[in-house]
């Protein structure tokens, strides 16, 4: 199992989850810093106005991602240090982004920077944030700056993380900031984010004439039906349509998915939203596809349901998050991918896992991330070697950080956190993973801790 010179290995986080210094710098609140603040939002209230400190500590995190060996590293933008104020630019919030990028320049690893991570600025919010059409302009004043004060500092450019998340997760399920439970809000919402995304893409080419390479990143979940029965594959076709075929096919092929406009008819009262020309500039050719894979989904009919559908009971082994661990179902989404989608250069643009991690005596033995990440390392070598042009892999996350909704609760990190003296202590799958880089390879690694 070997990766090629050019494959890049890296590792991500995101800035409301590793950079605190929430009122430094100019910044102002982001939506997530009052959705914490919101009772039963955020697991024991915990928030991100600490989290890793990274703000301060990026030199001395940037040591660790040098001594990782990581081709390149996947950090976000926070738009509220960029814009605190609707049309006020912030130098300082810009300055902060620039060091980093240098820094990382510096020391031989490539910046893969997303612009939207999540941290909507409550000014935009408080006119509506996402479900408001201006928001795509917006986003493009802030795409505008991010690309021109960082060019030349940045290998390539990720227009937004996970619209799934930022939209139906937001706006539709509640469980994440604005917290807003209205199916028609999140279609919106989805859209204008979409819409953005396809006007920084034309930007950057045909405003700005820059080579950097830009895409998007969609978090994607194989469905499966609990049965073979037609009722069961009806529920994990909407569920899919709901999943990934509501940005897929906006995506790919400038349309949504009809089946699931019409299911949503009944609380989307009209599309007249999508204006003549939008679905143009939605599917504008882009680089590179990211990914972020974790899981698998498996669903049986449910009639009391809005779609029909509801998750069923798997008796696969999970993470710490309850979630399947599904290596085979990945490369079956990487084909499907391929076969009805995208040849485009695909990015792993996060993988990894939560456990209940334990310090024993100065170590942390988590074998379970281990074993993990190696499955999905082997499958992107796989497919690869099947010709499906997985260029990249950035491993989640680098550190242990501001797990969202489950607060500091989920450890996702390589590099363990003591959140009270945010001490970094490396975890047995961080010394493994930088073995992997290093060896570009799975086959050598054996991974002696004693011996590191
Ligand atoms: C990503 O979200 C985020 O980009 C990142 O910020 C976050 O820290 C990280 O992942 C870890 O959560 O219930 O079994 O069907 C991932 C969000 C994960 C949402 C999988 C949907 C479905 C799993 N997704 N999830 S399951």
């Amino acid at each position: 199992m070997h990766f090629n010179e050019h494959f890049i290995f890296g590792t991500a986080t995101s800035s409301y989850q590793i950079e605190g210094a929430y009122r430094e710098g100019g910044r102002t609140p982001s939506i997530w810093d009052v959705f914490c603040e919101t009772d039963g939002k955020v697991f024991e209230r915990h928030n991100g106005n600490v989290a890793c400190d990274h703000y301060h500590r990026f030199e001395e995190d940037i040591q660790h991602i040098k001594k990782l060996g990581v081709d390149s590293y996947r950090f976000s933008i926070a738009w509220p240090r960029i814009f605190p104020e609707k049309g006020v630019y912030n130098a300082e919030g810009m300055a902060f982004y620039k060091k980093l990028s240098e820094r990382l320049r510096g020391e031989g690893i490539k910046p893969a920077v997303t612009l939207y991570h999540w941290d909507l600025p409550m000014w935009a919010h408080e006119e509506g944030g996402w479900v408001n059409r201006s928001s795509v302009e917006w986003f493009t004043d802030f795409a505008r700056v991010c690309f021109t004060e960082l060019d030349g500092l940045v290998d390539s450019w990720i227009t937004h993380n996970e619209p799934w998340c930022a939209g139906f997760l937001g706006y539709h399920l509640g469980q994440h900031a604005p917290g807003h439970t209205n199916l028609e809000e999140a279609v919106k919402a989805i859209h204008h984010i979409l819409l953005s995304h396809g006007k920084a893409v034309q930007l950057l080419k045909e405003e700005l004439h820059s080579a950097t390479p830009i895409g998007i990143t969609l978090n994607l979940t194989p469905i499966y039906p609990k049965t073979d029965g037609t009722n069961d594959r009806l529920a994990a076709n909407n569920s899919d349509g709901y999943s990934n075929r509501w940005f897929l096919d906006p995506v790919f092929k400038g349309t949504y998915p009809v089946d699931m406009m019409n299911l949503f008819s009944k609380y989307v009262h009209s599309f007249d939203f999508i204006h003549p020309g939008d679905m143009e500039i939605i599917s504008v050719p882009c680089d590179f596809f990211g990914i972020n894979f974790y899981s698998r989904g498996l669903v049986e009919f449910s009639a009391a349901n809005d779609f029909m559908s509801k998750g069923a009971y798997s008796d696969y082994d999970k993470t710490g998050m309850g979630w399947d661990i599904a290596p085979d179902e990945f490369k079956d989404l990487i084909r499907r991918l391929r076969h009805e989608y995208t040849a485009l250069p695909i990015f792993i643009t996060e993988n990894g896992a939560a456990f209940d991690d334990q310090v024993e005596e100065g170590s942390i033995h988590d074998q379970r991330r281990i074993a993990y990440v190696e499955k999905h390392l082997k499958a992107v070598a796989e497919l690869n070697e099947e010709g499906m042009n997985i260029e990249g892999y950035f491993l989640w996350s680098l550190l242990d950080n501001f797990e969202w909704s489950f607060g500091y609760d989920k450890r996702f990190g390589i590099i363990y956190v003591d959140f009270d003296t945010q001490e970094r202590i490396w975890k047995d799958s961080a010394h493994w993973y930088s073995n992997v880089i290093r060896n570009r390879s799975l086959e050598t690694v054996s991974i002696n801790t004693q011996q590191i």
